[in-house]
């Protein structure tokens, strides 16, 4: 996160911190967000071309320290949107894919205060209104965060964000952008992808975009992009309805 500053305990509790095992320990390569006890919605383009096994951790705020609201995962499915595609130099579409997690014990999350459940829109908000991006991804020193990170920005409409100073109909409605237009330096970046943009919407959080590409990073007419959360209501709920059947 570009121009963000660091979250407090439990604010943004349904962040998931997407790793692979490597010999010098686990590496966070993504985020995600908690949808359901045993579902962790991020960004396909985290999850193509990855052999190893993924580890998901919830309730983190330090990477590099063992907290102790942490609960740590196994990812047993990886389902990548049929429709996902990177167009070289363009962009990301249908940008969306869901990990299946390994229950422990007989269960996977369990809800406290640093770990709950995101809620998925079936609404579409205003240009202008004001959503948390969250990550642990590049920062404007160049360096990725151990600490969460958050900021505020804004939704752009995607009429301003097509025009040709800006993303030039790069965008199609599986995406949208945010950022500051007039407040450059805010912005998601880099290992942040998959992570949530969330909205405040009748006093309940809501998991509006996932963080997936953009055009370096807090540069001035380069405002990110994120995948539209509300056009894959109908498809998350299949993959999920789908894979508790196909299990019973
Ligand atoms: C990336 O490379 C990336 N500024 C993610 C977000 C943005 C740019 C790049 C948005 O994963």
């Amino acid at each position: 996160i570009y121009g963000g500053s660091k979250a407090t305990a439990g604010k943004h509790p349904w962040m998931a911190s997407l790793q692979i095992q490597t010999p010098d320990g686990n590496k966070h390569f993504c985020g995600g967000v908690l949808i359901k006890s045993c579902w962790v919605l991020t960004a396909a383009h985290c999850l193509e071309n990855l052999e190893t096994k993924i580890q998901v951790a919830l309730g983190k705020q330090n990477l590099k320290k063992k907290e102790d609201h942490e609960q740590i995962f196994d990812a047993v499915e990886v389902i990548l949107h049929d429709k996902y595609r990177e167009e070289m130099g363009r962009a990301l579409y249908n940008d969306i894919a869901l990990l299946k997690l390994q229950p422990v014990d007989g269960y996977c999350a369990v809800e406290t205060k640093y770990v709950k459940i995101a809620c998925l829109p079936d609404f579409f908000l205003p240009a202008g209104t004001s959503c948390f991006i969250a990550g642990w991804g590049d920062t404007e020193t160049g360096d990725p965060s151990h600490q969460l990170l958050d900021a505020n920005v804004r939704l752009i409409s995607q009429r301003k964000c097509n025009e040709p100073n800006i993303h030039h109909d790069k965008l199609d409605d599986s995406m949208f952008c945010a950022g500051r237009l007039r407040k450059p330096g805010i912005d998601s970046c880099q290992g942040d992808s998959g992570g949530p943009l969330t909205c405040v919407a009748n006093g309940s959080y809501y998991v509006y975009g996932l963080v997936s590409w953009g055009e370096g990073c807090g540069l001035k007419n380069k405002p990110g992009v994120y995948t539209q959360v509300t056009k894959f209501t109908s498809w998350i709920n299949a993959v999920i309805q789908y894979s508790s059947r196909s299990r019973q």
